[in-house]
């Protein structure tokens, strides 16, 4: 390295050096750890070889040996899109500029909830990293690329031993054209609970100046306290704010009358009061049918001419695709699809198919077929990478019962392979229906992370039990709740549309304390500079404002993410064949550390166990033997 400082210092470079040269270029001696770096990567993939993968594996598969070919892509910049008109004219423009578009807009969720939903939330930047030029070059009449929140902020970091903000930095940089789109928890930001709401405000002006453009606001219970206090956040950071209302039920079917039409016209009505640039419907179990689409979409479309309306659906049942079009009929200027090998499923609806649907219509979405075929040739390949993590090795198809059990996408795939795990595979039905009656139990919620999981929680803890749901409600005061029903029924989530179940939560509670109103706001705000300082102390210098936002966020995965980097380097360097199975033995292989400085690898041999229960893991690094000693703990 210091011979790399010196080769391209400039003085250097033009001849003109003298002796003083290396007094005044102290810089000389910044020299990275690359050794370091590369020992650590070393011991990870030794690790790998002797005792699998570090992050929980739910499926019983090898990654696909097939590398995905990256279609190609032209020099230079891509074309112009609408974050141009979004930097030009602020989200007000932008949101102008949406509504004023001729044809049906696409939002990309490849990038976020089509793996959310499909494997486990488990595709890495290095994957992304790769195809982002193409989507930036081809498909840059895109409404959005949603890329970020959700799980995938705590995933990045639990499972995959990443920086989620180093992936929105990289993102950014790769596809500076296309608005980016994440999902905000509203008041629970990426996380599962509440934050203080000064964590909620800095989370999404550090979002914000990362590169984030757009962002969905939602509440699990449509509770408008939480979800004013995420979109304030996100237009305070000068975000575009996109205000969802979540979406359960069935306007369709005048017998289910808890969240009729009206509910929803009324709850738009305060979003739109609020100043939300965009109204979205979050349909997250993908409950939408066709002729609720034309009621709802259409409904909101005449009373707001000219709010932009964007539709999120699952394809759970299999109407996903006849619902977004449906949809775009009724007024929807935006609808979210996913790249079809990633679609269909408890995915989004097909990107090609509503390409192809739409062509030669007024609906046209702009958008070239060929290309969203080699885009789906990219991902076909990709997918075979998270065999370990994909849906289908058990699950092999959708089913029409989620109108009835209203599971959303993600958590439907997580149940299934939950029963497959506990070995009850045959007893996927007895789970939905316990979720149905969990569901009743608790008054019939809107189910979306967090309520979704704590309906789920209840619903386990009843098959578990053998308990009906009248035998919960008879000894409803001496059954011990899991602890998320409890801290539900206690208020901390925020207030059910209809309010608390009862006699059941006098019931569960007894004496134990309730929050009144918005939960967030009795909690103390969070003191960021305390929290800096004791990351300093636990992790060095090094921390950033994005690290002091993942600490409050998470701050047990973050310490825990920090530990491993520490011991095993930067392992999303390494492709994902080699992060999840390490290499075979006479492989060889390059990792890329950064532009430049890229290490070459080979595999040697993997050593007997010794007496202290380690292996000797040998290498060759940039022709050089080395060893690792790893503990074998399989
Ligand atoms: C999330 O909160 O992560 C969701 O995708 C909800 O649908
Ligand atoms: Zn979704």
């Amino acid at each position: 390295p210091f011979l790399q400082n010196v080769l391209s210092n400039d003085q250097f470079l033009y001849g003109t050096v003298d002796t003083q040269f290396i007094d005044e270029n102290q810089e000389l001696f910044n020299l990275k750890p690359v050794q370091n770096r590369a020992q650590k990567l070393l011991h990870y993939l030794g690790h790998v070889m002797v005792n699998g993968p570090t992050t929980p594996i739910p499926v019983k598969a090898k990654p696909s040996p097939v590398d995905p070919v990256v279609p190609m892509v032209p020099l230079g910049d891509p074309p112009a899109g609408f974050r141009e008109v979004l930097l030009r004219e602020g989200p007000e423009g932008f949101a102008r500029a949406v509504r004023a578009h001729q044809g049906l807009l696409l939002m990309d969720t490849t990038f976020r909830d089509a793996h959310q939903s499909l494997l486990a939330t488990r595709v890495r930047t290095h994957d992304l990293k790769k195809i982002a030029p193409f989507v930036a070059h081809n498909f840059s009449n895109l409404f959005s690329v949603e890329n970020w929140g959700g799980a995938t902020f705590d995933v990045a970091m639990r499972f995959l031993y990443e920086c989620p903000w180093r992936r929105l930095q990289e993102l950014r940089a790769l596809m500076p054209n296309i608005p980016f789109q994440m999902l905000l928890r509203g008041a629970n930001a990426v996380g599962y609970t509440n934050y203080p709401d000064n964590a909620v405000f800095k989370f999404c002006e550090v979002a914000k100046e990362n590169g984030m453009d757009i962002f969905r606001v939602f509440d699990s219970l449509n509770y408008l306290p939480n979800m004013l206090l995420g979109m304030e956040a996100a237009g305070a950071a000068g975000g575009v704010v996109e205000a969802a209302i979540s979406y359960t039920g069935d306007v369709s079917d005048p017998m289910r009358q808890k969240y009729s039409l009206q509910y929803y016209l009324e709850l738009a009505e305060e979003l739109v009061k609020a100043g939300t640039h965009i109204l979205a419907i979050k349909d997250m179990a993908g409950l939408l049918k066709p002729q609720a689409s034309r009621q709802l979409v259409g409904a909101l479309r005449n009373r707001f001419p000219d709010m932009p309306i964007h539709v999120h659906t699952h394809d759970t049942a299999g109407a996903g695709v006849a619902a977004m079009l449906a949809c775009a009929e009724a007024g929807a200027d935006i609808v979210d699809v996913a790249v079809d090998p990633m679609a269909g499923m408890t995915s989004q609806p097909s990107m090609g198919a509503i390409v192809a649907c739409t062509k030669g219509t007024k609906f046209n979405t702009g958008i070239s077929l060929e290309k969203v075929f080699d885009y789906s040739e990219y991902w076909e390949v990709a997918r075979g990478l998270y065999a370990q993590f994909d849906c289908t090795a058990t699950m092999k198809s959708g089913n029409a019962d989620v109108y009835e059990n209203e599971i959303p996408g993600g958590q439907y795939t997580n149940l299934h392979f939950q029963a497959h795990s506990m070995g009850l595979g045959n007893k996927f039905k007895e789970v939905k229906k316990a979720y149905v009656e969990a569901n009743k139990l608790l008054g019939d919620l809107i189910k979306v992370t967090p309520s979704s999981k704590i309906v789920g929680d209840l619903a386990q803890f009843m098959v578990q039990n053998s308990l009906t749901r009248t035998e919960v409600e008879e000894r409803a005061d001496e059954l011990s709740f899991p602890l998320s029903v409890v801290e539900f029924l206690q208020g901390h989530v925020g207030i059910p549309h209809g309010g608390f179940p009862e006699p059941l939560r006098s019931k569960v509670l007894k004496s134990l304390p309730r929050v009144e109103g918005r939960p967030g706001a009795s909690l103390p705000p969070l003191n960021f500079e305390t929290l800096e300082k004791q990351l300093r102390e636990a992790h060095g210098d090094d921390i950033t404002p994005e690290d002091v936002m993942s600490a409050a966020m998470y701050p047990k995965v973050f310490q825990e993410f920090r530990d491993f980097a520490n011991t095993f380097g930067p392992v999303d360097c390494l492709n994902t064949r080699l992060f999840l199975d390490g290499p075979k033995i006479a492989e060889e292989f390059e990792v890329e550390l950064e532009r430049g400085k890229t290490l070459h690898i080979k595999a040697l041999a993997l050593g007997d166990l010794n007496k202290a229960g380690q292996r000797e893991v040998f290498f060759e690094l940039n022709g050089q033997l080395r060893s690792v000693l790893v503990r074998d703990t399989v």
